[in-house]
């Protein structure tokens, strides 16, 4: 059903894993600030040491070797690279990614590169950040600097992490750093300003490397017809590509500009009176040709037909929810997929599915995780059925690859295959970390417990 060649993945990103905040250079992102000087994370806890990536990835590499990766989607931390945002770069931050990906290569795990994952330099911060008029252009210079320097190596880029989240959590509702309440203008125009740099950085790579393959993760919400009649279908997709309500969230207004560059006309007749200024050229740089649409998808949410309506369905009472208190949704991972490759056209990678649980090291030293190896194995064979059905799906990453800081919900919430014990740094591959190698290495056929 997969097809041969499949990317079986797992993923992570810098400032949730790697620690080292201070260490060989690098200089502060919005989290570390964020986290270091409020009680903004949970508990008080911040990505200061983590999960010591920085100084364990050789371990790491080994465990992902063992797992039988294919594929390990990273992010590289721009500050760490760039300590000022832009200007001055710091060898020895570029020499730890070098490290980082000869040792994936000479273990067979194609490294997929994220460019932003959300730790944007602090000094940029300062500068105005993505309000900035130069915010595109920083990005641009960030992008062809680890192009340049990685380009013998790294086949698949992904250059902006879910931009819903850094504007909307951190622009506007003030949820991720940098903790901003702004009121709607900014946050439009920051979001354009990213939307930019996106395309910018986009061309940066093809422009050093004209057979990379490039690729961008918003994250979707997706909808899915309970029964899959017609008209449950036509409602599903309105809700995820048509502007229902005030919120930023609709999926359109962050991937048609991407994909079909503009924006969706009954979003801009809404923002109309906050909408930045944008002008052709603009349009062109952030629908600059993509290969793949990067998904990252954990839930949906159901419609269904009650008494000849449609509506937004309800859980029934006591459905399952994982740690995250997010229902417990397979049909999202054939939907999902399937609507987005439909509108858009391109290949499709999962960049991120996964689940938090409550998991613990048990009397014979073991992490059981039941739940985990359930859950995964309902939503591959969701994706499986959306591939039989012709979706063209080229990999799939678990989120995540180790126990991390989960932003400001901190290290309470558990979604690795290895789990991190923090006080020692102990990994411990986690049941469902064995059963993934066997489901890797059957290609997906074989999902048995
Ligand atoms: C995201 C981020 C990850 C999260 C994961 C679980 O998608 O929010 O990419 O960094 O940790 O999704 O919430």
């Amino acid at each position: 059903m997969f097809p041969k060649n499949f990317y079986w993945g797992a993923a992570a990103a810098s400032y949730q894993i790697e620690g080292a905040w201070k260490e060989d250079g690098k200089g502060l992102s919005v989290w570390d600030v964020v986290s270091n000087e409020t009680d903004f994370v949970y508990e008080g806890q911040t990505g200061n040491i983590a999960c010591d990536h920085y100084n364990r990835y050789e371990k790491d590499v080994q465990i992902m070797r063992e797992i039988g990766l294919k594929a390990y989607r990273l992010s590289l931390s721009w500050p760490r690279i760039f300590p000022e945002g832009t200007g001055r770069i710091n060898q020895k931050g570029l020499d730890f990614y070098d490290r980082l990906i000869e040792s994936l290569l000479e273990n067979n795990i194609e490294p997929f590169v994220t460019l932003f994952h959300w730790d944007y330099p602090w000094e940029l911060f300062l500068k105005g950040g993505w309000l900035n008029p130069d915010s595109p252009k920083w990005f641009e210079e960030y992008a062809n600097l680890v192009a340049e320097r990685f380009v013998d190596r790294i086949k698949y880029w992904i250059t902006i992490n879910e931009p819903q989240c850094f504007i909307i959590l951190g622009h506007q509702d003030g949820s991720h750093a940098p903790a901003l309440k702004l009121p709607m203008r900014a946050v439009l125009q920051a979001m354009h300003n990213s939307l930019l740099a996106h395309g910018l950085a986009a061309r940066a790579i093809k422009d050093v490397d004209s057979k990379a393959k490039v690729g961008y993760a918003p994250v979707g919400t997706t909808f899915y017809p309970k029964n899959g009649t017609s008209k449950e279908i036509e409602f599903a997709k309105k809700l995820m590509f048509e502007k229902n309500d005030d919120s930023l969230w609709t999926d359109a207004w962050w991937m048609d500009p991407v994909f079909f560059g503009k924006y969706p006309e009954d979003g801009v007749k809404k923002y109309e009176k906050y909408m930045p200024e944008i002008s052709e050229d603009d349009m062109q740089i952030i629908s600059y040709p993509l290969d793949f649409f990067g998904c990252n998808i954990y839930h949906g949410i159901p419609v269904e037909e009650i008494d000849g309506e449609i509506v937004v369905g309800k859980a029934p009472v006591g459905s399952p929810k994982t740690d995250m208190n997010w229902p417990v949704t397979p049909e999202a991972l054939y939907w999902g997929p399937k609507f987005f490759y439909e509108r858009y056209k391109k290949p499709i990678i999962v960049t991120e599915n996964g689940v938090a649980l409550k998991d613990w090291v048990m009397e014979d030293g073991k992490v059981h995780d039941p739940g985990r190896i359930d859950f995964l194995s309902r939503y591959i064979k969701q994706l499986g059925r959306a591939v039989s059905e012709g979706v063209k799906v080229e990999g799939y990453f678990v989120w995540s690859i180790m126990d991390n800081l989960e932003w400001a919900q901190g290290y309470e919430k558990r979604f690795g295959l290895v789990y991190i014990d923090y006080e020692s740094q102990e990994r411990i591959i986690k049941d469902s970390g064995h059963w993934y190698k066997k489901v890797i290495a059957t290609n997906g056929k074989d999902l048995s417990y």
